[in-house]
């Protein structure tokens, strides 16, 4: 073998499904955006009632959903998917070159070394137990396992009051697109969204903020480039206050002249955005590309020394094969991730499922 993901990747399809929870019609709209009458017969004979509309209507955003979920690893679950497929065609009992190949395939898929021995040690035990030697019985699983590994994902808080949303990372990894995705997603969900510009170091940092403040029609707190970010929180925290905000997202630097002198920066950031909250939780989010594998890993292990990193959001996850990452993540940190990134677009984020993340890895 002995590589899953060695396979050259197609071109990623760009189509998606605009009847989803982004693109969710109004309430009293139907999927297709006609007005639903308020005096629609309820019998089976003359259509289906309110109530059945409804689920229907769940089912269409839940697909939705999904087909992005695939559509969005569809270069992991290429590979992941043949891969299992060739492994358990190839060794149709459950012998040790079976277990050798699955185990090399998890480590090729970037699951980590010790998520790996994990998830192998949870299925050669159940295989055992359960007397199956059929490798055939053990994909659903494989499948149990690794959702498993996944934990429980991870949920920002999102009460009435307002929340500071810090979104930290190194330079490059998406923090300026997660953070109007997700200002998409809040306002979707009917709260008022802010920004705070405080990575005030990169030359057009503030602009590009700006861009998509604007397509989003939310309030960007900013000041001139080269100012001191932590008078930018100040500030955004007080107008978030004061208009009665519910989600404050705050844009850091990803590089500053050193390392040190981020992670001085970003924690005096912090510091103010608890100060002067008036008791708002700071939530710290941060930005892991997965596309830069185990070193992402190494990264937000210095962020989180310095941080203490309350959520991760993974991107970039439609450009890479091996969206295993996520469990050595969930392994290798112990930080919740919360959300996920599967393309450039303000629709792309979603709040991680660990279920239909595997389902959509493997599912068949
Ligand atoms: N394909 C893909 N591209 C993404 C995703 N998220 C972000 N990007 C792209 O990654 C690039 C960098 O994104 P930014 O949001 O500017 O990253 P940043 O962390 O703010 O970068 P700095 O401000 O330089 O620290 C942009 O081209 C984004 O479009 C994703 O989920 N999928
Ligand atoms: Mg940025």
């Amino acid at each position: 073998m002995r590589n899953w993901f060695n396979r050259q990747p197609q071109e990623s399809n760009k189509e998606h499904d605009r009847s989803s929870a982004f693109g969710r019609p109004e309430e009293g709209e139907t999927a297709s955006g006609q007005k639903e009458s308020g005096t629609a017969p309820d019998g089976p004979e003359d259509g289906p009632s309110a109530e059945e509309r409804r689920a229907e209507r769940a089912a269409e955003e839940r697909a939705g959903f999904f087909g992005r979920l695939v559509d969005g690893l569809r270069r992991s679950r290429e590979n992941f998917a043949a891969n299992v497929d060739r492994i358990f065609a190839l060794h149709p009992k459950v012998d040790e070159e079976f277990w050798t190949e699955v185990e090399e395939g998890l480590i090729q898929a970037d699951v980590g070394v010790e998520a790996t021995m994990r998830v192998i040690d949870a299925l050669r035990e159940r295989a055992e137990r359960e007397l199956i030697s059929e490798s055939s019985e053990l994909i659903g699983i494989l499948k149990d396992e690794l959702v498993r590994a996944l934990g429980e994902p991870g949920r920002p808080p999102m009460g009435e009051e307002l929340v500071v949303y810090l979104v930290v990372g190194v330079n490059g990894t998406g923090k300026t697109t997660t953070i109007a995705k997700l200002a998409n997603l809040h306002k979707l969900q009917g709260r008022k969204v802010l920004l705070g510009a405080a990575d005030t170091f990169r030359a057009a940092a503030i602009e590009q903020l700006d861009v998509w403040a604007e397509r989003l029609d939310v309030v960007v707190v900013k000041h001139e480039r080269g100012s001191d970010p932590a008078a930018v929180v100040y500030d955004a925290v007080h107008a978030a206050r004061a208009r009665g905000v519910r989600s404050l997202i705050i844009d850091t630097a990803g590089r500053l002249h050193t390392y040190v002198n981020l992670m001085e920066e970003l924690k005096k950031i912090k510091r103010i955005a608890q100060r002067e909250g008036g008791g708002a939780p700071v939530h710290t989010l941060l930005v892991i590309d997965a596309t830069t594998g185990q070193n992402g890993i190494a990264q937000a292990r210095l962020f989180n020394e310095a941080l203490e990193v309350n959520g991760i959001a993974l991107t970039k996850l439609d450009g890479t094969a091996k969206g295993g990452i996520a469990v050595a993540i969930e392994e290798e940190l112990g930080i919740p991730i919360e959300y996920i990134g599967i393309g450039e677009r303000m629709e792309d984020l979603q709040e991680f499922n660990p279920t239909a993340f595997v389902e959509a890895l493997i599912g068949r």
